[in-house]
């Protein structure tokens, strides 16, 4: 497996991004000192800890290095050859790029590289769909053009059409987004919600129970996608329910876009084919800078394309300019070996847990992440995330469906592959992490609270945290992350 400092460029690439870090912390020492030691301590950090989250990764030294440029600098409000601004056409040639790999990449007929995040790149979905099925419509049915040329009390009817739209999505404890309709999010404000979850059984999603929501809530916007799913989704099937009730069907791709972009989810479980839009971020397993895209076809594209002003300012065209590296570097054939890696090392992961009783969610995985119910051990996920921690396995606790710790205190833990993989992890490695997790666990106990028994207090057994990130210190040092690059 190569790793993502060498990126298929040797030594001499990796030598000369350990010149350009140095360079650039000398020149931040000059100015706030404990900015360059915490950068330094980061990547320590980052290097000597065995990475689980499944929504991070490890960005090429190319990608980090093009956000830190004085595109950071530059207004660019509209969009490529029509901007708000004057001096743009570096930014044109950036975000053009940018758009154009990811057409290429995920095949779609449109690519909006802006959104800042993932939470942007759904509200600006959102605000299309809404704008190309809602307010278009009600404008020629009030005879205008434009907003602007609406009277008073037609502008009031049309907002209140605007506010009163439907959206089906997956609820958050089964492994849906707080953006797919969670109410507290502004998702679950600006539309009428309804959530669909996943069979109690089986916890795979039961696409008949989502078509009868669907036909009962006649929504105009049905979600799929996912944050902690551990399973694939069938997106044909999703099109299928959104055409019969006359939705939308907008997917949520951020969590697995590394794997459509490697090809390994396709056919039905590809989105692009089958959604009329789709969101993802770039920072999870497609591996780029931490940012949002939208994809869509032509029907929504000029909507999308409104973006700004619809619902964002200025773009960073730094970090549009990252999307750029990072789509092009996963246009590249290595990115479709690691993806696949990506999904097998998943499977592993879930298979030692599986071999050594650690109770999962849907019993396995067949994607990038694996969600495992602590409660097997006796612990809430808070208590497991920290003993891990303390352990040097970073990991992030989160519910698992009808939770009976709440979204606090949960009773999971989710684990991802994307980035272990990316510092060349592969099937051993993996089992045995499998074991240091489980090692871990099975030695901590719950520890009583000031009022009785803690959710977030534990004890580990003498000398297993140390012994466990021993063991991982080794795995990590058989697998540099950046290796030859030093600071
Ligand atoms: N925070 C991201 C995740 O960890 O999945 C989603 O927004």
């Amino acid at each position: 497996m190569t790793s993502v400092s060498a990126s298929g460029q040797g030594a001499e690439y990796a030598a000369t991004a350990s010149e350009a870090y140095q360079a650039a912390l000398r020149v931040i020492e000059t100015v706030e000192p404990r900015i360059a030691e915490a950068t330094r301590k980061e990547l320590a950090d980052q290097r000597d800890s065995l990475k689980l989250i499944a929504s991070e990764n490890y960005a090429s030294p190319a990608v980090l290095l093009t956000m830190g440029t004085w595109f950071s600098d530059k207004y660019a409000e509209g969009t490529v050859g029509h901007r708000f601004y004057a001096a743009c056409q570096n930014v044109d040639t950036v975000e053009a790029l940018a758009a154009e790999h990811a057409r290429e990449l995920f095949g779609a007929p449109y690519a909006y590289a802006q959104p800042h995040s993932g939470i942007d790149a759904n509200l600006v979905a959102y605000w299309a769909i809404l704008a190309t099925r809602v307010e278009a419509p009600g404008l020629a049915e009030m005879g205008a053009k434009h907003i602007n040329d609406l009277s008073e009390a037609d502008w009031e009817k049309l907002r209140a059409k605007l506010g009163n739209q439907r959206l089906l999505g997956m609820s958050l404890d089964t492994g849906g987004h707080l953006t797919h309709g969670f109410r507290p999010n502004i998702s679950g404000k600006m539309f009428h919600q309804r959530q669909y979850g996943t069979d109690p059984t089986t916890g795979f999603i039961d696409y008949d129970a989502v078509a009868a929501s669907a036909r009962e809530f006649k929504p105009l916007v049905l979600v799929a996608g996912y944050s902690a799913y551990p399973r694939r989704v069938n997106f044909a099937k999703m099109r299928e329910i959104a055409d019969e009730v006359g939705a939308t069907l907008m997917v949520d791709m951020a969590h697995f876009a590394g794997l459509v972009a490697g090809k390994v989810f396709t056919g039905d479980e590809d989105p692009v084919p089958h959604a009329h839009v789709v969101t993802t971020t770039t920072h999870k397993s497609l591996r780029g800078p931490r940012g949002g895209l939208v994809l869509a076809t032509e029907e929504f594209a000029p909507a999308v394309d409104k973006g700004c002003p619809m619902v964002l300012g200025g773009p960073l065209s730094h970090v549009m300019a990252a999307k750029a590296v990072a789509l092009a570097e996963a246009r590249q054939p290595e990115f479709r070996t690691y993806a696949q890696a990506v999904a097998d090392n998943a499977q592993t992961l879930a298979d030692g847990f599986v071999k050594r009783d650690a109770g999962l969610v849907t019993g396995g995985t067949d994607n990038h992440l694996v969600l495992l119910d602590v409660t097997s051990f006796g612990l809430t996920g808070r208590q497991a995330e920290s003993a891990l921690l303390d352990s040097g396995i970073v990991t992030n606790r989160n519910a698992i469906p009808a939770d009976p710790n709440g979204a606090w205190y949960t009773s999971g833990i989710r684990f991802g592959s994307p980035a272990l993989t990316t510092r060349g992890f592969g099937a051993d490695e993996f089992d045995r992490v499998s074991e240091l997790v489980v090692e871990v666990l099975s030695n901590t106990q719950p520890a009583a609270g000031p009022n009785g028994p803690s959710k977030a207090k534990y004890t580990i057994a003498d000398g297993v945290a140390e012994r466990v990130h021993a063991a991982a210190s080794e795995l990590l040092e058989a697998n540099p992350l950046y290796p030859g690059l030093t600071l």
